[in-house]
């Protein structure tokens, strides 16, 4: 079996704690451990490097897997990852437009990064290793790879949605990143409908050949698409969310007597629909006034890409509506919403998940969310808690036991959340067991061994072709 190599923007470098890794995180470990490997990107840190210079690269061994980082310059931070990657192409892959900033200046740094990384890549990757890439930051990194002559199979997998033709066309440098996407050898995605996207996409720029119904040549490459959407581990988040709780969480439950609870944890970004799920919970105790006293939501919010001003403006919208929802509905002995803009250790978050009656997750668009997951994962199975969940979601395709639902329609919402604090247990068991062999089926090894194996199993370019790429590019 040939050697993985796992590109993608951070690298999670061991560093000997108790934290436990999340979601993606876990799934390349998972094949990398298998295979013995080599994962490498940007180390979160900024430093006045070029990023030229060899000892700029660190490499580290841990249990048999080799961790290969480097830092970014402040410019390259700013608009490498600040910028285009974080305020083009997060909101238009997100069908926000609207919040779309695109300067061409971003856009020739966002290449020119990933030239820099294939660059220091390069000299450690062998004859025979596969390459998986992951995530928008690197759409172009394939390309660069090819252009100073690496023939590897390499393969990428985007984590978020893939926009239909009409959103992506808007991007002014579309062109160029579909051009640059053919470079792969396997594209994964999320769910059929991104998958789809990608191919009108170059239908719609008449580019497309079929060979068959996933195999494509567009741009003189030969190249798969496929659809893996990505899992969570059950058993290890189980194992979190039960036995004994801390003190301080078992004081809560007991203060909490019969009130039931709804709970929410994501980044605080956009995409997530938090003002319009605040929105749909005052519309819960409006509709529903038996509810008034009797249910507190907790909105889990950690601050994300802080640096980025859609970011700052979000958050303060968020802290004007938990004080106007609190000062119409809360009484001097119960205060309806929390909102806790903080990081949560994951143990204590699943031992939260498993405690609470509504799990609700209701992103405007997302490419899986691993949230929805993991609450289910976290339930006891004797008295699980219900999950709403948007259908905008990429998990809506595979767990529609949940209570489905349209999160721009906050009445809709409240309607769901009602129906979930007064389900019969006995139809919260079926829903829960439905979902869990799911999660169980297609769990986080199930989809990093899908990839890989899908990968290993694509012939070889052939090797002229890293030479004619180096020469044109020379
Ligand atoms: C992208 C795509 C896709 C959140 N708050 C805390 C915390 N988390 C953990 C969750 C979960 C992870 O972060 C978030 O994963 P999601 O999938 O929900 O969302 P994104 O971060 O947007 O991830 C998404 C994913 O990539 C994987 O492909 O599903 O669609 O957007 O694991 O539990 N963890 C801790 N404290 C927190 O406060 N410890």
């Amino acid at each position: 079996m040939s050697r993985l190599v796992v590109v993608s923007n951070r690298i999670a470098i061991p560093d000997n704690s108790k934290a436990s890794a999340g979601g993606l995180a876990v799934g390349v470990l998972d094949a990398l451990k298998t295979t013995g490997g080599l994962w490498f990107g940007w180390n979160g840190e900024i430093s006045e490097i070029s990023g030229e210079e060899d000892d700029e690269l660190s490499v580290v061994e841990h249990d048999g897997i080799t961790y290969a980082s480097m830092p970014l310059n402040q410019n390259d931070y700013d608009l490498y990852y600040c910028q285009f990657s974080n305020a083009v192409l997060w909101p238009a892959f997100h069908y926000r437009i609207d919040l779309v900033d695109f300067q061409r200046e971003a856009w020739e740094v966002y290449c020119q990064v990933n030239d820099l990384l294939a660059k220091r890549l390069k000299p450690l990757i062998k004859e025979d290793d596969v390459l998986w890439i992951h995530d928008y930051h690197l759409l172009p990194f394939a390309a660069a790879l090819r252009k100073i002559g690496v023939n590897n199979r390499i393969g990428f997998f985007l984590h978020i949605p893939f926009p239909t033709p009409e959103i992506f066309n808007s991007l002014p440098t579309h062109q160029e990143l579909l051009k640059m996407m053919c470079e792969y050898d396997l594209l994964g995605f999320q769910t059929e409908a991104d998958r789809m996207a990608f191919v009108d996409n170059l239908k719609q720029q008449d580019l497309l050949e079929e060979i068959d119904e996933k195999t494509h040549r567009a741009y003189g490459n030969t190249f798969k698409t496929e659809v893996y959407p990505i899992g969570i581990s059950p058993d290890s988040i189980k194992e979190m969310a039960e036995g004994p709780l801390p003190p301080k969480m078992a004081a809560m439950k007991k203060d909490l007597g019969d009130v039931q609870n709804i709970i929410s944890c994501e980044r605080l970004d956009y995409t997530k629909g938090l003002p319009e799920r605040f929105l749909a919970f005052e519309a819960l105790l409006e509709n529903f006034p038996q509810h008034r006293g009797n249910v507190r939501y907790s909105q889990i919010a950690p601050t994300s890409r802080g640096d980025v001003l859609a970011y700052q403006d979000l958050r303060h919208q968020l802290e004007m509506e938990v004080g106007r929802i609190n000062g119409k509905y809360g009484s001097l002995h119960s205060t309806p919403l929390f909102y806790l803009n903080q990081h949560f250790d994951r143990r204590l978050l699943m031992k939260l998940f498993r405690l609470t009656d509504v799990g609700l997750v209701t992103p405007l668009r997302d490419g899986m969310n691993l949230v929805a997951k993991e609450y289910v994962a976290a339930q006891n199975p004797e008295d699980p808690g219900v999950l709403v969940l948007s259908r905008f979601a990429g998990a809506a395709n595979e767990m529609t036991a949940a209570l489905i639902v349209n999160p721009y329609d906050r009445d809709e919402v409240a309607a769901a959340l009602h129906q979930a604090l007064n389900m019969p247990l006995e139809e919260r068991i079926s829903r829960y067991n439905e979902m869990m062999e799911l999660l169980r089926k297609n769990d986080i090894a199930q989809w990093s061994k899908r990839y890989v194996e899908d990968l290993q199993a694509i012939p070889v370019r052939n090797s002229g072709h890293g030479a004619v790429a180096e020469h044109a590019a020379s």
